[in-house]
Formats: structure tokens, C-alpha cells, sequence
């Protein structure tokens, strides 16, 4: 069976390549996608997205089920939410979390992750690369959980 990895994208980066493009670069959701999968053929990926907190949790709950790795952008809730710190540490599975900015060279706001307690490490201000450089973290995780 091939290993498997969830991409777990949070809210507003639907708006990717539209809006913003100086902090978050000109490719669209749908362009990252792509890209990771022209890099890992051999792998399975999910790549998914929602606005919704809730819907968050459901997909890393999801991930724990069927995924070997993950790897979270969870965007804005990345400052706020217990509730995917809480799912994170349930469901156990290895997991990156990534940032296409450098949230520490912003907001003070942006100074707190309350998944990076949760996850085993975290990649940001790469742009889209940090979604290769996630992958690449993730799929050593999953190679060494076995
Ligand atoms: O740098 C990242 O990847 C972030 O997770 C992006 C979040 C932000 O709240 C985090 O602090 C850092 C924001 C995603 C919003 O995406 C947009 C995309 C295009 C236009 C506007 C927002």
C-alpha cells in the first residue's frame, strides 16, 4: 500500500493567488495541490480545505483513520483553536505544521500557535514551498512510524 498523507488547509486559503498576493504569493490552492502531487506520484495525498472549525477537526479525526502523516495549514485557527489542538493530540497521528508566511515577523496576534503544541514540527515563510518542505517532514514521520 502506498503511505498515505493528509493536506489539511483552514480558513481563507480558498482566496489563495486572488488576494493578497505580496504575503501569501500568486498561486492558487488548486496550483499547490498540483504541485505536490507532480513531487510525490508514488503517494497517496488528501488535499482538503474548509472554513469551518468544526469540519477542521472531522478531517484530522479523518486523518487519523487513514492517514500515515499530516500536514496542517490551519490558518487563522493555527491562533485561536483548542478545538484542533484537542484533535491533533487525540487521534495521535505524526503531523507537520506549515505556514506560507513567517507568522512570527507579523502581528503579535500571530506570535501564538496553539497547534504547535500539538504537532511534531513546523515549517513557515517558505511560500508554497512550504507545503514540499511539509511533505518532505511528513513523509519521514510516516517512513518512521512504520
Ligand atoms: O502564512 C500562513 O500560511 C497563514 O497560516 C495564513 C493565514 C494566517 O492567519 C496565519 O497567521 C498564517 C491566513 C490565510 C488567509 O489566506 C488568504 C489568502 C488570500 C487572501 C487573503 C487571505
Amino acid at each position: 500500500m502506498p503511505i498515505c498523507l493528509h493536506i489539511i488547509n483552514g480558513p481563507n486559503l480558498n482566496l489563495l493567488g486572488a488576494r493578497e498576493p505580496d504575503i501569501y504569493g500568486a498561486q492558487t490552492l488548486d496550483d499547490i495541490e498540483a504541485m505536490c502531487r507532480k513531487a510525490h506520484p508514488g503517494v497517496e495525498l488528501v488535499f482538503r480545505q474548509s472554513n469551518i472549525e468544526g469540519e477542521l477537526v472531522d478531517m484530522v479525526q479523518a486523518a487519523g483513520e487513514s492517514a500515515d502523516a499530516v500536514v496542517i495549514n490551519p490558518a487563522a485557527y493555527t491562533h485561536t483553536s483548542i478545538a484542533l489542538h484537542d484533535a491533533l493530540r487525540a487521534v495521535g497521528v505524526p503531523a507537520v505544521e506549515i505556514h506560507l508566511s513567517q507568522p512570527a515577523a507579523r502581528e503579535s496576534f500571530r506570535r501564538r500557535s496553539y497547534v504547535s503544541e500539538a504537532v511534531t514540527g513546523t515549517i513557515s515563510g517558505f511560500g508554497a514551498d512550504s507545503y514540499l518542505l511539509g511533505l518532505q517532514a511528513a513523509l519521514k514521520l510516516a517512513k518512521a512510524h512504520g
